[in-house]
């Protein structure tokens, strides 16, 4: 990429040779060489976009360690970034993305590696994942305006946008309305540079979905707001998508983590639906709603 289509957001467009690529997959992949691997076999460019550790990292880890496990319906296919897929889970810490100078306002996203790679086979077909990890700050910065979307051409380029609702920080009474705030800017931030593209696909994510359930009085906030921020998503794109996920949770947490639905989602080509709708369904007003991966679609 030229410094010249970074500067004017223009999409994130390869030409990279094969050479290029770590054999091992020990780093991350640039822009570039996402895109490159995108013009030889279907795939779908990722960007989770939420604040500092609302998750983003742990969706992204979750996604490789789930495919590990029998009884998946999506088989592994491969990873240009294996070791780094291997050094992330046994860390457990955050994989470095982008630093977010903010300062000088020039984000150079596309030169940055950030970019994780894995194939998987759902059915009969082999999808690449290109999961963008960036970090929190900028999403924040986008949320406050101080950033323009414009210049984090990933974002562009995305065909999966995910907009996050941090579930952990439903549960503090001094933030959670901040959470929700947050996530309305990054909607409006999107509508005004005309995002997500028509041929992409726009998701509302609750993570951390075990701390929320666990919690009566969190869970009851979030129950009140839920249907009302999901229709402010879906005016912006019509069949958004929403999942809550529990990636992180720890392994005693008895229901459906969520993940499953949310790679389904990510892997399903833009503008499909991968299951047959499912029409709105209201919260009830007693017991905790147990479904993840509901598709809430306009009628
Ligand atoms: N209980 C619980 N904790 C989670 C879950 N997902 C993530 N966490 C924890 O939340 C913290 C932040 O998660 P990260 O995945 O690093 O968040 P991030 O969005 O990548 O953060 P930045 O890269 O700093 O923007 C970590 O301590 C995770 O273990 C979850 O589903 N349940
Ligand atoms: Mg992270």
């Amino acid at each position: 990429m030229t410094d010249e289509s970074q500067q004017d957001g223009s999409e994130v467009r390869l030409a990279v040779d094969d050479a290029v690529t770590p054999l091992l997959g020990s780093e991350l992949l640039n822009a570039e060489e996402a895109g490159q691997l995108l013009t030889s076999s279907p795939g779908r460019v990722v960007v989770w976009m939420g604040e500092r550790g609302s998750g983003k990292t742990t969706l992204t880890a979750r996604l490789y360690e789930r495919q590990r496990l029998p009884g998946e319906d999506a088989t592994f296919a491969g990873s240009r970034t294996l070791l780094a897929f291997e050094a992330l889970l046994s860390q457990r810490l955050p994989v470095a993305g982008v630093s977010p100078t903010l300062a000088d306002q020039s984000i150079r996203a596309a030169d940055e590696r950030n970019i994780h790679h894995l194939a998987l086979i759902q059915g009969e077909e082999r999808v690449n994942l290109l999961l963008a990890d960036l970090p929190g700050a900028l999403f924040r910065a986008i949320a406050d305006n101080q950033l323009a979307l414009s210049s984090i051409p990933l974002v562009r380029r995305a065909d999966k946008l995910v907009l996050i609702v941090d579930g952990g920080r439903l549960r503090d009474p001094a933030t959670r309305a901040s959470v929700l705030t947050r996530v309305r800017q990054l909607l409006e931030r999107l509508a005004a540079d005309d995002l997500p593209h028509p041929d992409s696909d726009l998701a509302l994510v609750v993570t951390k979905w075990d701390l929320v359930v666990e919690d009566a009085e969190t869970l009851a906030y979030w129950q009140a707001r839920e249907h009302q921020l999901a229709a402010n998503v879906r005016e912006l794109h019509a069949d958004a998508e929403h999942v809550r996920v529990a990636a992180g949770a720890p392994a005693s947490f008895p229901q459906d983590d969520g993940v499953g639905a949310l790679r389904s989602w990510l892997l399903a080509p833009p503008g499909a639906t991968p299951d047959p709708p499912v029409e709105t369904q209201e919260w009830p007003d007693d017991a905790p709603e147990q479904t993840r991966g509901l598709r809430r679609r306009r009628t």
